[in-house]
């Protein structure tokens, strides 16, 4: 990436029409530039933060668009530089030629994430609150943008700086004993090393396993509707995204292609996938229906598995659920007896055993309640405990959990190497380490090309 002491200039909103559009320029030659294109209070003299309205021209001075020039003088900046930012007419063309003016006048057009960057180098905030900001412009669900808000907010780095201090302290009084390791003193309190190590195994542990919900929450749940030809899998998709997504019709077979559709379910983003009927068929086309459903049924992270009620579930399909669960022991698979109104003051066919879920997707198409059990099976599948989980300790980045995963094995070292009464370089040698780990995360510890890999995730003007 590019030196720091030049002026960079981006459009920082999206394009297309819109009332609004904002610019920033950041750096050295920030207010100088910007003044340079504005027609209106003279820029290099205002105070910081106080905003000026007036015109923006070209390099020939024409007017471009009337604008609104906010200006933030260094330190007190997003960048920690000094800061201009023009609030233009939106559109494809006003931003455009603003954009083009600033270069005209002595402005670089920023790489991607450089601003968020700067802020960062500046000390603003640290790297994975900077993290934090892509995630949330990327967030497609509440839980994803509650989970980044929060990061981004610097909680989840204070647990993780809080943790980094102590092992820290621990590190140095070892260390201490190294150096005088002839006259045979314990500056380190054995006990509250083996208590802290231990309270760092857990929080390092308890963090690693929210990744899991984590994924979920960033990527959304993929959840697979599977089962035989005409058990009402297109039926139950169309239900619980609330729309006629896929075709429904008597004639087994009907679905072939997958079918997406999405829905936000408290907080979650849902991907729900009807697949092809699974069953052997001549048919060229069906049959690669069918593979793609059972490839796509292995990749999910919930299988909603429907049958007809008034049919039940037949030995292939016991078995094929039977291997699935020994291939795929950790897929949730939810077992579907479909067609329920069809047995109504009957009482459910034997073989249910309580497992299933009993619906009528068909009455889920007019009415959604009826398919809420499917949606409180899916809940408690995937989502279980969700509600309680503090955003500040789910990890939603494969980074950290990279870094985690390490801290944890050296912490976990160093106990084995506290108990075993191992020597002290030994302990020191993974205190260090674990200190490293955790340091990469918050970015006290970082080097040029990793910067360069996050920020280049970002989009431009960010
Ligand atoms: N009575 C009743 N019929 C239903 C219900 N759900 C679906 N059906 C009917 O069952 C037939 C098959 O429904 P689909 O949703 O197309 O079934 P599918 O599992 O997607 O079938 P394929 O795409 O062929 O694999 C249609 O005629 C639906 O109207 C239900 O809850 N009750
Ligand atoms: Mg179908």
């Amino acid at each position: 990436m590019s030196a720091r002491d030049d002026t960079i200039t981006a459009i920082a909103t999206a394009r297309g029409q819109a009332a609004l559009a904002i610019l920033r320029v950041s750096g050295p030659e920030a207010i100088g530039i910007a003044n340079r294109c504005f027609r209106g209070a003279d820029l290099s003299a205002v105070d910081s933060h106080t905003a000026h309205v007036g015109y923006v021209v070209d390099i020939d001075g024409e007017d471009i668009d009337q604008v609104v020039a906010t200006v933030f003088r260094a330190p007190r900046s997003a960048t920690g530089e000094d800061v201009v930012e023009i609030s233009c007419h939106g559109g494809d063309l006003a931003p455009q030629l603003i954009q083009q003016s600033l270069l005209d006048h002595g402005a670089r057009l920023a790489d991607p994430g450089e601003f968020t960057q700067r802020a960062f180098l500046n000390g603003k905030m640290d790297l994975a609150q900077a993290e934090a900001v892509a995630d949330l412009i990327h967030a497609s669900s509440t839980k994803a943008h509650r989970v980044s808000l929060s990061h981004l907010q610097g909680r989840y780095s204070e647990q993780l700086e809080d943790l980094r201090e102590e092992l820290l302290e621990l590190a140095a009084f070892v260390e201490l004993e190294l150096d005088f390791s002839e006259e045979d003193v314990e500056f380190a309190d054995r006990e509250r090393l083996e208590k802290l190590l231990r309270t760092s195994e857990n929080l390092l542990s308890e963090l690693l396993a929210s990744y899991r919900t984590g994924e979920l929450i960033r990527d959304g749940v993929r959840v697979v509707i599977g089962g035989r030809p005409n058990a009402g899998k297109s039926t139950l998709l169309n239900a619980l995204v609330g729309r006629d997504r896929a075709i429904v019709s008597p004639t087994p077979g009907t679905t072939r292609d997958e079918i997406e559709a999405e829905a936000e379910i408290d907080g979650l983003r849902y991907r729900f996938v009807d697949t092809a009927g699974l069953r052997d068929t001549s048919d060229a086309i069906e049959a690669e229906g069918v593979r793609r459903a059972e490839a796509s049924i292995a990749h999910s992270d919930v299988l909603l598995y429907v049958y007809d009620i008034t049919e039940g579930l037949d030995a292939d399909e016991e078995a094929f659920l039977q291997e699935l669960g020994e291939e795929h022991p950790t897929l949730p698979v939810v077992r579907i007896a479909n067609k329920r109104d069809l047995v109504d003051g009957e009482r459910p066919s034997a073989g249910l055993n309580g497992q299933a879920v009993v619906i009528s997707a068909e009455e889920g198409q007019r009415d959604a309640d009826a398919v809420a059990p499917v949606v409180m099976a899916l809940r408690d599948a995937v989502a279980d405990g969700l509600e309680d989980t503090d955003a500040s300790h789910v990890v939603m980045n494969q980074r950290h959990r990279q870094h985690l995963k390490e801290a944890l094995e050296a912490v976990q070292r160093a106990r084995r190497a506290l108990a075993s009464g191992a020597a002290g370089d030994m302990l020191s040698l993974d205190l260090r380490s674990a200190l490293h780990e955790l340091g990469a995360i918050t970015g006290e510890i970082t080097n040029e090309d990793v910067l360069d890999q996050i920020f280049s995730r970002f989009c431009i003007g960010k």
